[in-house]
């Protein structure tokens, strides 16, 4: 099954001018007759680049099950998703190109989906399938962001981006509660799937499985590590003094635990004699997040151009798509929620136009005539469009990517026609689709690591419990976050009566809260007083007992990278209940008295609406 590295193409540049017009796509039509509706699982690396797999000539890693689902279907030789996580999840959820969709980062609220987007889980869920998510989410943690609102019926796993946590992880149930399971997060989290799929195995379902790894940290079960500690990585990354062979190693262990967990549900498929009636999709969300080997392409996790936004995709339907066939035509993630749908006989919802196009024709035979069409990828405002023949970079460069597939000699001077077209295509859809940079509540302008400027919407009677991480929150004084990426930070170095901590919430319901704060203390500095409050209502408490637990530094195979810390165990200080009135301001924790050096670090605060 392993193709050639760069799979030369016999398709022709299509004239210009075709290439300007609106594809007339063959439409699908769904289920062929006498086939009932299938059920949809997807299977989501996360951080896994194109030359992570076998498929795409990876000689130093086994993935024997995630190579079936390409052997036995279909795979899209030219699949483009987004530079980083949440972008690439918005555009798997919505069709549309995550511009769209109000995200604009990975983490303090810049990573959630808007509200008025319609998802593919909400498509399947109207077309009475049953609907659960079980991972990573990346769009949005508090209701009705959470996935439970988003035609997910149910959820596990954990909301934020990085998680820092890969042994015994703290990890959100269904209600919204924090709970440990003993193991390895990859396999928890497939085990909630499988239970999934087993308890629905007679009525139709829709299964995504965004997997943690092989996201940083470092952490991978031992009996994957063993047999790669001491392998020679023989591909390496085309800046071989930039690769850490280890960090090579551990993300290759960690694909072969993503492989045997992709085994156990297509076995529980099998178990159920489901494997016929069950679509399997299977893809990563961006490039490969670190120097490894990668086909020669340039760009890694991160960037847009080839190595940062190509990714395997394989789709498997037995008896109606065909077994170990390629399409060659260039094709997105955007198009999963048309293809998808389209494939099951449902229809979208919502009212917003799709940017992605339905593939089930070309799926169903690989040869169908399709009309070449252009696919964008941006980040921070740099575009670059890629066509079947060539990719525009964010600088303008022009690359003819069948005869220079690693973007290393700039053709624009050859051919300029083709440099004229793609730059007016791309500032038509950038003026189209990319939205002003917007200025925060607090004065800044949308950046890095800046919250934006949606508050955090508190106070649901359906879904009563809204937790408040770090990660949401904004640091003043001399309060620090635990580590420079936010997603699985906590707050530290709180000293001063001048500190504070500040969420900008949105309270939907006005009510009686229980406020509760995991935190840690070290004991000689136990007792401080401390108030929260939101605009004139307050509630003062104790930060009592100490809890100075020591930092989990042994679930790592090896060091985290320095953006993201160490974690440990929190413990959970009840404060009582507060007033709290519908509308929207700052909710702030501050400290009245501090008798020691510090007050203490914080995790997170959760609210629960008393009904
Ligand atoms: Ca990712």
């Amino acid at each position: 099954m392993l193709s050639r590295i760069f799979a030369s193409t016999t398709l022709c540049a299509l004239p210009v001018f075709l290439m300007m017009l609106v594809p007339e796509l063959p439409a699908g039509e769904g289920p062929p007759a006498g086939v009932s509706r299938p059920n949809v699982v997807v299977l989501l690396a996360d951080d896994a680049g194109w030359g992570d797999y076998p498929t795409s000539g990876n000689c130093g890693v086994s993935l024997p099950h995630i190579t079936s689902i390409a052997q036995q279907g279909v795979s899209l030789e030219h699949f483009y998703v987004c530079p980083l996580c949440s972008p690439t999840r918005a555009e798997f959820l919505t069709g549309r190109y995550h511009p769209r969709t109000g995200v604009t980062g990975v983490s303090t609220g810049r990573e959630r989906l808007n509200l008025d987007e319609r998802t593919i889980a909400d498509a399947f869920h109207a077309a009475g399938y049953v609907t659960g998510a079980f991972g990573k989410w990346h769009n949005g943690s508090q209701w009705p962001y959470h996935p439970r609102a988003r035609g997910f019926d149910r959820y596990f796993g954990h909301t934020a981006g990085h998680w820092g946590e890969y042994f015994n992880a703290p990890l959100e149930n269904d209600h919204g509660e924090i709970v440990r399971r003993p193991g390895y997060i990859v396999d928890v989290c497939t085990d909630e799937a499988i239970r999934f799929i087993a308890e629905n195995r007679s009525r139709p379902f829709f299964c995504f499985i965004p997997f943690t790894t092989p996201h940083s940290p470092w952490a991978v079960p031992e009996e994957d590590w063993k047999r790669f500690r001491n392998k020679p990585i023989t591909q390496r990354s085309t800046l071989p003094d930039e690769e850490d062979v280890d960090v090579t190693r551990c993300v290759l262990a960690m694909m072969e635990n993503q492989d045997a967990n992709v085994g156990r549900v297509l076995a529980e498929l099998e178990k159920w004699q489901l494997t016929d009636k069950t679509i399997v999709v299977y893809f990563s969300d961006n490039g490969p997040n670190s120097w490894r080997w990668n086909g020669g392409m340039k760009g890694r996790k991160g960037s847009i151009d080839e190595g940062g936004v190509r990714s395997v995709c394989y789709l498997r339907w037995p008896g109606v798509l065909p077994a170990g066939r390629t399409v060659t035509p260039i094709a997105a993630v955007i198009d999963l929620l048309p293809t998808l749908t389209s494939l099951a006989g449902i229809q979208p919802v919502g009212e917003k136009p799709l940017d992605g196009v339905d593939l089930s024709p070309l799926l169903k035979a690989p040869d169908t005539p399709w009309p070449d069409r252009l696919i964008f990828s941006s980040w921070g405002g740099k575009v670059s469009v890629r066509s079947q023949t060539h990719r525009l970079d964010h600088d303008g460069n022009l690359f003819d990517m069948q005869s220079d597939p690693g973007q290393l000699t700039p053709v624009n001077d050859q051919a300029p026609e083709v440099t004229a077209r793609l730059k007016k295509a791309v500032e038509e859809w950038s003026a189209a689709t990319l939205p002003q940079p917007q200025p925060t509540n607090s004065g800044q302008r949308a950046g890095k690591g800046v919250p934006d400027s949606r508050p955090i919407p508190v106070g649901y009677p359906e879904f009563p419990v809204t937790i408040l991480p770090a990660r949401d929150g904004e640091p003043r004084g001399t309060i620090k976050r635990s580590s420079s990426a936010p997603n699985c930070s906590y707050f530290v170095n709180w000293t001063s009566l001048d500190d504070k901590m500040v969420w900008r919430v949105d309270v939907k319901t006005s009510g009686r809260y229980a406020a509760s704060i995991d935190y840690t203390c070290p004991v000689a500095d136990a007792g401080a007083t401390i108030e929260l409050s939101l605009g004139e209502n307050r509630l003062t408490g104790k930060v009592e007992p100490g809890w100075d637990p020591p930092l989990y530094t042994n679930q790592d195979t090896l060091p985290r990278p320095p953006a993201e810390s160490q974690m440990k165990e929190f413990r959970t200080l009840n404060l009582g209940e507060i007033q709290l009135e519908a509308g929207q301001g700052p909710l702030v924790l501050r400290a009245l008295h501090i008798p020691g050096q510090s007050v203490m670090d914080v995790r997170r605060i959760t609210l629960v609406l008393i009904q």
